[in-house]
C-alpha cells in the first residue's frame, strides 16, 4: 500500500484554471484513467484522468479553486508505489485534428486505409463503422468514428473510392496505423501526404483603434459551415479571444474567437448562414490608438480541444455526439460521453455548472426526472420525448378567469389520451351506415324491452354488431405485447363503452358481448353507465376490454376521430343518425344513415383488415338478421 498524490498534469501552460467539478469523493475506488476533476479555462474544459488506480483518501482541492500544472489534486491509496503522480505525458491532450485516414499502397488500384495520427491515443474504441463493403465513398466521408475517454472523432476517407473490405468492427480498439479498410480507386493516389492540421489564420492581436474586418479563420478547408450561434451583438465590447460565433459542420463545432479587443461595430452574418474561411463576420473597432499590432495567431477552438494545443483547431471532433439542437450546449467530453451512453440529448439538459456548463449530475438528474415522470402522468408530453412543452400563459391578463382543480379522473384521462395519442399511429376511417331497418326493428321492440324493464337504444345493437365483426375479423381482437415482438390474440369478446360523467370520461367494460342478447346488453349498458355517473364503478368493471365504442349519437355531430384506448387496437366512434337522400339506382330514397368512424392502431392492424372489419360491421348494422347467421 502506498499513498500517491495526484497532481495537475501539463495543461498546455494554462495557469489558474478553474476547478469546475470534482468527479470523485473520499472513499471512492478509481481506476487509472478515470476522470477525477474537470478544469475549465476560457478556452476549453478538460477532464483530468487519474494516472493510477486506487482508493481516494483525501481531496486536496475543491470546486472553485484555481490550479496550474503541478497543483496537488488528491491522495490515492494504491496497491504499490507505481506510476508517477505527475505523468511524463500530458494527461490531457488535444483530440486529434481531422487528418484523413492514412493510407498504404495495397494491390493494384487498392489502398489500405489505416488509422491516422490520433494525437498519440492508443487502444481507442471504434464506436461506429460508417461504411459497408461495396459502398462508394467520397474523399472526406467518414469511414469510422473513434472514441477515447477524452474525445470522439471521425476518420475521413483519404480519397474517393469503393470499400473493398473492412478490417475492423464496432467495439474494436485501434491506435495510429491500425488497418481500417481497403479502398479501391481508379485513380489511387500516391501514398498519402498527411495533411497538416489547419493553420491558424493570422490576425491582429489588437486593432489599435482601427476598424478591422472580423473574418472566419482557417477552419481546415471546411466550406459551407453553418453558423449555429452568434455570441455578440453590435455595440458589444469584446476582448481578444472572446467567442464571436460558433460554427458547426457535420464533423465539428468550433468557436471563432475575436482576433483583437474592441467594439463590435457591425455584424454581417446570422444564425443559419453558411461560411468558409475568409467570410466576413463583421467589423471590430479596436481599442486605443495606433496601427494594428503584429500578426498573432488566432484560431477557432473546438469545444473539446484541450488547452495544451488550443491554438490549433480540431474540427473532426464531436461527430459522434448527438447533434445539439442549440449552440448553447456546453459540456466536457466525459459528460458528453455519459449523455451519449444514456441516450440523452444534451440540448434538453438544464445546466447547473459555472457559465451554464452541463455536469454529469445534470445528465443523471435529467434521466432520473424522465424515469420518475414515466407513468406518473400529467397532460404534457413526457420530458425527453422531444416534444416542446405548451407554454404557460397568464390568461388573467386577457380577462377574468377562475381556476378549477381537475378531478382525478380528468387527470388520468389526460395522461392516458396523451400516452395513447403519442404512442399509437392512428388511422381513422369513416362510413355512413344505413340503419333504417335496424331503427325500425329497435322501435318495434321498444315496448317489449320496456316490459322487460330495459331501454333499448342503438348502443346494444352496436355492441352486438361489433362483437360479430370482432369474430369475423379477429385481427381487431388483439393487443400489442409490451415486448414489441408479439401480438396477443384474444379468444373472448369484451367491449368497453365510453360514458360521459360529471367527473370525466369513464369506460366500463361489458363482458362476453358475443354471448349476450340485446335486452341483456341494454340492461347492462344502462346499469354500468349509471354506476359510472354515480362514481361507483369498480376497477374490475373497467378492465379487460378488447374494443371500445364511443357513442356521441345522443349528443350530436357528424363525425370525429376517437383515440384508441390502448392496449386495445380499435375504437368505434358513433355520431348522430340522420335522414339522408340515398340513391337506390332509380330514385333518391330517405334513409336513416348512421355516421361511424373507426380508429385503429396501424402497428397492429393494416388498412385491409380495417376495411373488412368496417364493411362487415356496416352489413350487420344494415341488416341485423345477419347477427343470427
Ligand atoms: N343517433 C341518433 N340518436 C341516437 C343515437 C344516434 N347515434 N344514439 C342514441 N340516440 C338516441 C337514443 O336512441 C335515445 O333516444 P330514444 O330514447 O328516443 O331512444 C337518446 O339518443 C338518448 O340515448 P342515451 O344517451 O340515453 O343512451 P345511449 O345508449 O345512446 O348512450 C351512453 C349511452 C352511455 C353511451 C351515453 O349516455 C354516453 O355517455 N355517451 C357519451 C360517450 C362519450 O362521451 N364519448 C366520447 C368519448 S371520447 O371523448
Amino acid at each position: 500500500m502506498a499513498i500517491e498524490t495526484i497532481k495537475v498534469p501539463d495543461i498546455g501552460g494554462a495557469e489558474n484554471v478553474d476547478v469546475i467539478e470534482i468527479s470523485v469523493a473520499v472513499g471512492d475506488t478509481i481506476n487509472a484513467e478515470d476522470s477525477i476533476i474537470v478544469l475549465e479555462s476560457d478556452k476549453a474544459s478538460m477532464d483530468i484522468p487519474s494516472p493510477v488506480a486506487g482508493k481516494v483518501v483525501k481531496l486536496l482541492i475543491k470546486e472553485g479553486d484555481q490550479v496550474s500544472e503541478g497543483a496537488p489534486i488528491l491522495e490515492v491509496e494504491t496497491e504499490s508505489a507505481g506510476a508517477s503522480s505527475t505523468p511524463d505525458e500530458p494527461a490531457v491532450t488535444e483530440a486529434p485534428a481531422p487528418a484523413p485516414a492514412a493510407e498504404k499502397a495495397g494491390s493494384a488500384g487498392e489502398i489500405n486505409v489505416t488509422v491516422p495520427d490520433i494525437g498519440g491515443s492508443e487502444n481507442v474504441d471504434v464506436i461506429e463503422v460508417c461504411v459497408k463493403v461495396g459502398q462508394e465513398v467520397n474523399e472526406g466521408d467518414s469511414l469510422i468514428v473513434l472514441e477515447s475517454d477524452k474525445a470522439s472523432m471521425e476518420v475521413p476517407a483519404p480519397h474517393s473510392g469503393k470499400v473493398v473490405s473492412i478490417a475492423l468492427k464496432e467495439g474494436d480498439k485501434v491506435s495510429e496505423g491500425s488497418d481500417v479498410l481497403v479502398l479501391s480507386s481508379e485513380a489511387a493516389p500516391a501514398p498519402a501526404e498527411k495533411e497538416e492540421p489547419p493553420k491558424a489564420a493570422p490576425a491582429p492581436a489588437s486593432a489599435g483603434g482601427q476598424t478591422v474586418d472580423l473574418k472566419v479563420p482557417d477552419i481546415g478547408g471546411a466550406e459551407g459551415v453553418e453558423v449555429i450561434e452568434v455570441c455578440v451583438k453590435e455595440g458589444d465590447e469584446v476582448s481578444e479571444g472572446d467567442s464571436i460565433v460558433v460554427l458547426e459542420s457535420d464533423k465539428a463545432s468550433m468557436e471563432i474567437p475575436a482576433e483583437a479587443s474592441g467594439k463590435i461595430v457591425s455584424l454581417s452574418i446570422k444564425v443559419g448562414d453558411k461560411v468558409a474561411q475568409g467570410h466576413i463576420i463583421g467589423k471590430l473597432k479596436g481599442e486605443g490608438a495606433g496601427a494594428p499590432a503584429a500578426e498573432a495567431p488566432a484560431a477557432p477552438k473546438t469545444e473539446k480541444a484541450a488547452p495544451a494545443q488550443a491554438a490549433q483547431p480540431a474540427p473532426a471532433l464531436q461527430a459522434a455526439e448527438p447533434a445539439p439542437t442549440s449552440g448553447d450546449v456546453y459540456a466536457g467530453p466525459a459528460v458528453r460521453k455519459l449523455a451519449r451512453q444514456m441516450g440523452v440529448d444534451l440540448a434538453e439538459v438544464k445546466s447547473s455548472g459555472p457559465k451554464g456548463r452541463i455536469t454529469k449530475d445534470d445528465v443523471r438528474g435529467f434521466v432520473k426526472g424522465v424515469m420518475q415522470g414515466r407513468g406518473k402522468g400529467g397532460s404534457a408530453a413526457p420530458a425527453g420525448s422531444g416534444i416542446p412543452a405548451i407554454p404557460a400563459v397568464d390568461f388573467a391578463q386577457f380577462g377574468e378567469v377562475e381556476m378549477v382543480k381537475m378531478s382525478k379522473i380528468k387527470k388520468l384521462t389526460a395522461t392516458n389520451m396523451s400516452r395513447n395519442w403519442l404512442n399509437i399511429p392512428h388511422v381513422t376511417q369513416f362510413d355512413d351506415v344505413d340503419i333504417t331497418e335496424m331503427e325500425a326493428f329497435r322501435k318495434a321492440m321498444k315496448a317489449d324491452a320496456e316490459k322487460a324493464g330495459v331501454r333499448l337504444t342503438p348502443v346494444p345493437f352496436l355492441l352486438k354488431a361489433c362483437a360479430a365483426a370482432l369474430k369475423a375479423e379477429p385481427s381487431f381482437n388483439v393487443s400489442m405485447h409490451a415486448d414489441g415482438e408479439h401480438i396477443v390474440h384474444k379468444k373472448f369478446i369484451n367491449i368497453g363503452m365510453a360514458v360521459d360523467t360529471p367527473n370525466g370520461l369513464m369506460v366500463p367494460v361489458i363482458r362476453d358481448v358475443d354471448k349476450k342478447g340485446l335486452f341483456e346488453l341494454a340492461e347492462e349498458a344502462v346499469t354500468l353507465a349509471k354506476k359510472a355517473r354515480d362514481g361507483k364503478l369498480l376497477p374490475k368493471e373497467m378492465q379487460g376490454g378488447c374494443f371500445t365504442i364511443s357513442s356521441l349519437g345522443a349528443i350530436g355531430g357528424t363525425g370525429f376521430t376517437p383515440i384508441v384506448n390502448a392496449p386495445e387496437v380499435g375504437i368505434l366512434g358513433v355520431s348522430r343518425a340522420d335522414m339522408k337522400p340515398v340513391w337506390n339506382g332509380n330514385d333518391f330514397e330517405p334513409r336513416l344513415m348512421l355516421p361511424l368512424c373507426l380508429s385503429y392502431d396501424h402497428r397492429a392492424i393494416n388498412g385491409g383488415d380495417a376495411g373488412r372489419f368496417f364493411t362487415y360491421l356496416a352489413s350487420v348494422l344494415s341488416d341485423v338478421r345477419r347477427l343470427l347467421l
